[in-house]
């Protein structure tokens, strides 16, 4: 394998996907159903059939690449990661995952022909949760655990409705086939670290062992608006006050439970939103994890609690949706050694690890095997415009994908 020009293409390919959405303030922004999503998908698609795929959607718009097996095996070997971005995210999650899975079947095609069993690469439609409250749309649709009661109901923030916005893009009209997958032998997943502990470490292979549990809420407050100079403050029902305070509690708390705990309110909007009315809503985003699961629910339940005395003492009403609740889960221990052996075979330390960051893996191990190998993020930085892997890093994940997928697909017994 020519080392230079696999580190090359893998560095092109990455920049050629993140032109799709890429934001003029920076970074990319590739939302689900959105145009530039659609236009990255169907990029996607020609490169797959120029690269001697077979190419397919399924009616959630994960859009798949085949390569045949040479007799008609029935289980798939399926690797991939998901198309769509954060807002202004960088140029390398979920994207570095698709294009090295493209990359690996396009090498194990020309110098192996057909496989003995069917392999497949996925761009998954939709993983971050960052257009509608619903995350993992493309990798529940495959596992069938997909939130479809949901769906009618949300819409973005201006307003579209997901369903609109589906059949918008052309997805959930019948045009294509049942997303549910029963076939999967096994799920690899190939994507960065998002922290900095390889690079500290100057190793380039991480072999998650287990990704975190991870809940995440949307939590509004209701009091009642006002204004903001003739009303005493023991007299207001003020919702910024009272989502402040509850914010700070929730903050405090996760400091005194310490890591591996970490909790996040990220996004947050207040009505009427201007300064001298006294809010009457105020709505935040929670977002919890921790890798042991009853830690993770105590602390949900304490938050909330506190939630709800804070809101009661300021004379609130308080809305609690549960938007997601990813339990921890364990990554397959025989593919996590056949990784290491293959580490090891070509020369390249590793480190077994967890994942502080969600992944379709999480979702894929709920029903198929599967693994998830990290390469290094500089700083760590990631959902971050400078989001950045060394060519020679992004190189060795796409050489441990080819070597795993070649073992899996290709060798008689896949011991
Ligand atoms: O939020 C996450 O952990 C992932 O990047 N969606
Ligand atoms: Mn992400
Ligand atoms: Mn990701």
């Amino acid at each position: 394998m020519n080392i230079p020009v696999l580190q090359q293409q893998v560095e092109e390919w990455v920049h050629w996907l993140a032109a799709y959405g890429a934001d003029p303030a920076g970074g990319v922004t590739r939302l689900l159903y959105t145009a530039s999503w659609a236009e990255a998908q169907q990029a996607l698609e020609q490169k797959m059939k120029e690269n001697g795929l077979d190419t397919y959607y399924d009616e959630a718009g994960n859009l798949y690449g085949r390569l045949a097996s040479a007799d008609a095996e029935e289980g798939t070997i399926l690797t991939g990661s998901h198309v769509d971005t954060v807002k202004r995210g960088g140029k390398y999650d979920g994207a570095f995952g698709i294009v090295a899975g493209l990359l690996a079947l396009r090498y194990l095609k020309e110098n192996y022909g057909p496989p003995a069993r069917n392999i497949e690469m996925v761009s998954l439609c939709e993983e971050e949760g960052s257009r509608f409250p619903l995350t993992f749309w493309g990798s529940t649709n495959i596992t069938g655990t997909a939130p479809f009661h949901k769906i009618k109901q949300i819409r973005d923030e201006k307003g579209i409705s997901f369903v609109e916005a589906m059949n918008e893009a052309g997805f959930g009209l019948g045009r294509y086939r049942n997303p549910r997958r029963e076939d999967i032998v096994s799920f690899i997943e190939l994507h960065i670290e998002q922290g900095a502990i390889l690079e500290r470490e100057s190793i380039p292979i991480g072999i998650v062992e287990q990704i975190v549990g991870q809940k995440r809420y949307s939590i509004s407050c209701i009091g009642e608006a006002n204004h903001a100079g003739t009303t005493p403050m023991a007299w207001r029902a003020d919702a910024l006050r009272g989502a402040s305070e509850m914010i700070v509690a929730i903050m405090d708390a996760a400091d005194r439970v310490g890591a591996p705990l970490v909790a996040t309110a990220g996004k947050i909007e207040a009505e009427p939103n201007v300064s001298n009315v006294i809010p009457n809503k105020t709505t935040f985003t929670l977002d919890i994890r921790h890798p042991q699961g009853d830690a993770l629910d105590a602390f949900c339940e304490a938050s909330i609690a506190a939630c709800d005395t804070i809101a009661r003492n300021r004379g609130l009403r308080l809305q609690v949706e549960k938007q997601l609740d990813a339990r921890p889960i364990d990554m397959d221990a025989a593919l996590a050694r056949r990784i290491e052996a293959i580490c090891r075979e070509q020369g390249l330390s590793y480190k077994r690890m967890p994942s502080g960051a969600g992944h379709d893996a999480q979702i894929m191990a709920g029903q198929y095997p599967s693994s998830l190998i990290f390469v290094p993020s500089h700083r760590g930085l990631s959902h971050h415009p400078a989001e950045y892997t060394a060519e020679k890093d992004l190189a060795a994940g796409v050489r441990v994908l080819i070597q795993l997928l070649y073992e899996l697909g290709y060798e008689k017994e896949a011991k």
